[in-house]
């Protein structure tokens, strides 16, 4: 094996909120990236007090640090792609899109910009003010390389209750409208679909279906932050965005096969399950 000593790996930064159970948010974007192998930065946007039973306490950053946390990294570290989760609210929002504007990420520019439209966690808590749909879908979709709702997301996003593979298709169209370059709709909450998970992406001309097994398990948290980090983290390396999701779909099915029970609610999806366990081999 090629010695990679002193090789910097990608650079990938993650907008986003902690979770202090540890199983979403920064705390997952950081493993994803860890498992990719690039180098994970961090601005966050929000404390969340959370446990596997749900979200008790949100305490959102100055929309000002949020920015000098971006600008920051991006002037002296650099950054390969960037990946947005909770933005909590519109200010937070227009100091994202403005800080990226000023350093070259989105679609337009230098780095691809990845956009979770995180709007509530698993168990309904609100991550995202009702006034901040408006900024989502007006100020950052315009600039997104890439956007990767659920089917909860997408209903809040168009109004779009996707209940069937013909409506996914529909969502994809509509959502497509509103400026991103591409448009992932996740199928991870479709009832349709008894033992596969389907994921549809859009270019704005071809579809392409992401078949995956569907597990039965409710330890499905911090699902959507890993797969838009593995993303990420794709586009980082170079990959074109078919090849990137391509790839984090495979690295998600296994991180969602390998989730635990933590708690007594959701437990996390497993981010680390490609890591080698070095720990339990003897010491030399
Ligand atoms: O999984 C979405 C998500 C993103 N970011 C934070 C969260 C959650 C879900 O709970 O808490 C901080």
């Amino acid at each position: 094996m090629e010695s990679t000593v002193g090789v910097t790996p990608p650079r990938v930064m993650t907008i986003a909120g902690t979770d202090s159970g540890g199983g979403a948010g920064v705390a997952a974007d950081l493993r994803a990236m860890a498992a990719c192998g690039v180098h994970g930065c961090v601005a966050v946007t929000a404390v969340t007090v959370q446990n596997s039973l749900g979200v008790t306490g949100v305490h959102t950053i100055p929309p000002e640090t949020v920015a000098a946390q971006i600008e920051s990294v991006a002037t002296d570290i650099g950054l390969d792609a960037v990946k947005t989760g909770m933005l909590a609210d519109s200010a937070i929002i227009r100091a994202v899109v403005a800080a990226c504007d000023r350093v070259g990420i989105g679609a337009d520019g230098q780095t691809p910009l990845v956009v979770d439209p995180v709007a509530a966690s698993m168990h309904g808590d609100q991550l995202l003010a009702d006034e901040a749909l408006d900024a989502f879908r007006s100020l950052l979709f315009p600039r997104a390389t890439l956007i990767t709702p659920n089917l909860d997301e997408v209903r809040l996003l168009v109004g779009i209750d996707v209940h069937d593979r013909a409506a996914q298709y529909e969502a994809a169209k509509v959502l497509f409208g509103l400026g991103p370059r591409n448009v992932l709709v996740k199928g991870g909450h479709l009832r349709e679909d008894t033992d596969s998970c389907v994921d549809l992406l859009y270019d704005g001309h071809t579809f392409v279906e992401l078949p995956g097994p569907r597990f039965d398990t409710g330890d499905t948290h911090g699902s959507g932050d890993n797969m838009a980090s593995a993303i990420a983290s794709g586009l980082a390396r170079g990959l074109s965005v078919p090849e990137a999701v391509a790839r984090a779909k495979r690295y998600i099915v296994e991180a969602v096969r390998n989730a635990y029970p933590l708690g007594g609610g959701h437990g996390p999806v497993s981010p680390l399950w490609a890591v080698r366990p070095w720990w339990e081999e003897p010491t030399p």
